[in-house]
């Protein structure tokens, strides 16, 4: 019967497998990275991409977006998803909370699951004209807890390296409140002592309990490992029993160190490598969606951390051009958008401020990037709109502002936005006042429509050249 199992498991992959690698020999797959810490907007995106692919596809809607502007999309479908292990993008649910008649944001991931698209199009392109007039692109999507994400830098780490960097972290002085209880304790921790299973699953639980007031109190990226804080299946298993430590010296094997080591590297392969291997290789293009904003409102430190965060999760995708051949079986991203998201928390004039930003915390790596054949775009937008502009005049001054709800409030208010930064700050360049920005609830559905800010220069970037 296992036998039976197997080989029907094996066929089913291969046929996935093949029906994959003949729609990329016809440049028909495109696998998007959709990439973004924890509340950067990655479910309100996906929902908004399908939303608008599948029901809001007019030129006033979408006037950048080539295919639809020429009005050569036909049809926008869901189909089945070649992954049959991992659950489905639960679409109708989160598309309801934002059509709601008070609409809400969907709610923070807490497992991965996928959704395959299917763009029907009319094709200009010369060659595949002569195959079919009728071409169709299949756009597959993931979407995960953010929190899982920043997990991945840490295949490049080895137990020292990854202690070093998290203590350094949790020393810095806007941390070192919340840390000092389990930094204490870690102080009168012996690693060269025989290994106590108690003493390990304390410090453990600290430091777990650690994680959670960071991740509540603060808008740092970088908490590992991530499944402490969205466990999924591994609530209470040991492989999560572990934490910072630093230790010199030579270890026995049976000492306290070489424990907490064991299981820092049996996470790494038992959850990290299965998570990068199964869903994280093989990308064809990428967004990365930043909330700027926010890091802003946190501080200078806050948004130090965004970019170093995002510097480490930069380094792990495979980028690159690569020939037909090599595309088959080893696709690389050779298309990423920076996208600096919720841009509608700020008026219509400071926007490109944001994107200007953006920049210049990624200069380094565009830089890396453009070198390696990656053609790259720096935006800002909002995926799904939160607020109107609005112009008030005061002391017979034009004002910049904007109208919206803020979360969790009855009203709706008209809000003057500080002006965001065009460039890094230093400590000493950050204002006194800092930046005191707002979130706000999407903005009700017209007629069962949701807007966007600049979601058609988005697509454009990532799938036009795909849909000619
Ligand atoms: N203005 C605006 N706010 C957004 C947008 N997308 C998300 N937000 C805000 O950001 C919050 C988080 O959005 P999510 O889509 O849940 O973020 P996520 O990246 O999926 O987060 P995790 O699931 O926790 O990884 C929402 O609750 C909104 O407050 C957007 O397009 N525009
Ligand atoms: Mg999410």
């Amino acid at each position: 019967m296992n036998t039976k199992r197997f080989s029907k498991d094996t066929f089913d992959k291969f046929k996935n497998t093949a029906q994959k690698t003949l729609h990329r020999s016809l440049d028909q797959h495109i696998k998007l990275a959709v990439t973004g810490f924890s509340g950067s907007g990655k479910t309100a995106f996906i929902t908004a991409l399908i939303k608008h692919l599948t029901s809001q596809t007019n030129k006033t809607n979408l006037p950048f977006f080539d295919v639809i502007r020429e009005q050569r999309l036909i049809a926008v479908k869901q189909i089945p998803q070649r992954a049959l292990d991992i659950p489905t993008f639960d679409y109708a649910s989160a598309v309801g909370c934002l059509l709601n008649e008070t609409p809400s944001w969907p709610s923070s991931t807490q497992r991965i699951n996928t959704l395959t698209l299917a763009l029907k199009f009319e094709s200009r392109h010369v060659l595949k004209q002569h195959l079919s007039p009728v071409s169709t692109v299949y756009l597959e999507l993931i979407d995960y807890p953010g929190e899982w994400l920043v997990d991945l830098p840490m295949l490049n780490q080895d137990y020292q390296a990854w202690s070093q960097a998290v203590l350094k972290v949790l020393k810095q002085p806007q941390y070192r409140g919340y840390a000092k209880e389990f930094l204490d304790m870690l102080a009168s921790f012996d690693g060269g002592a025989l290994v106590d299973e108690s003493i390990l699953k304390q410090l453990s639980q600290h430091y777990q309990q650690l994680l959670v007031t960071l991740k509540a109190q603060t808008n740092i990226a970088q908490l590992q490992p991530g499944r402490m804080l969205i466990p999924g299946d591994l609530a209470g298993a040991p492989v999560l029993l572990f934490f910072p430590c630093f230790s010199a010296g030579e270890h026995s094997n049976d000492s306290q160190y070489n424990h907490l080591q064991s299981r820092f590297n049996a996470y790494k392969q038992q959850v990290v490598t299965p998570f990068y291997k199964q869903h994280f290789c093989q990308f064809d293009r990428q967004i990365v969606l930043v909330d700027v904003l926010s890091a802003l409102s946190d501080g200078p430190d806050t948004l130090k951390e965004q970019e170093d965060a995002l510097r480490n999760i930069v380094q792990v995708f495979d980028y690159g051009r690569s020939g037909l051949l090599k595309r088959l079986f080893y696709p690389k991203i050779d298309k990423v958008l920076f996208a600096a998201n919720k841009c509608d928390h700020v008026s219509y004039e400071q926007q490109p401020l944001l994107a200007k930003l953006l920049h210049s915390m990624l200069h380094e790596q565009s830089n890396d990037l453009r070198f390696a054949g990656v053609e790259i775009d720096t935006m800002a937008i909002s995926a799904v709109q939160s607020t109107q502009q609005k112009q008030v005049v005061e002391a017979g001054k034009s004002l910049n502002c904007i109208q919206g709800k803020p979360n969790n409030e009855q009203h709706t208010i008209t809000f003057l936005p500080p002006e965001p930064p065009s460039h890094r700050l230093s400590r000493a360049q950050w204002p006194a006042q800092g930046f005191d920005f707002l979130s706000f609830a999407p903005v009700p559905a017209q007629e069962g429509c949701l807007s966007h800010v600049r979601l058609d220069h988005v697509l454009q970037f990532l799938l036009g050249d795909k849909l000619r």
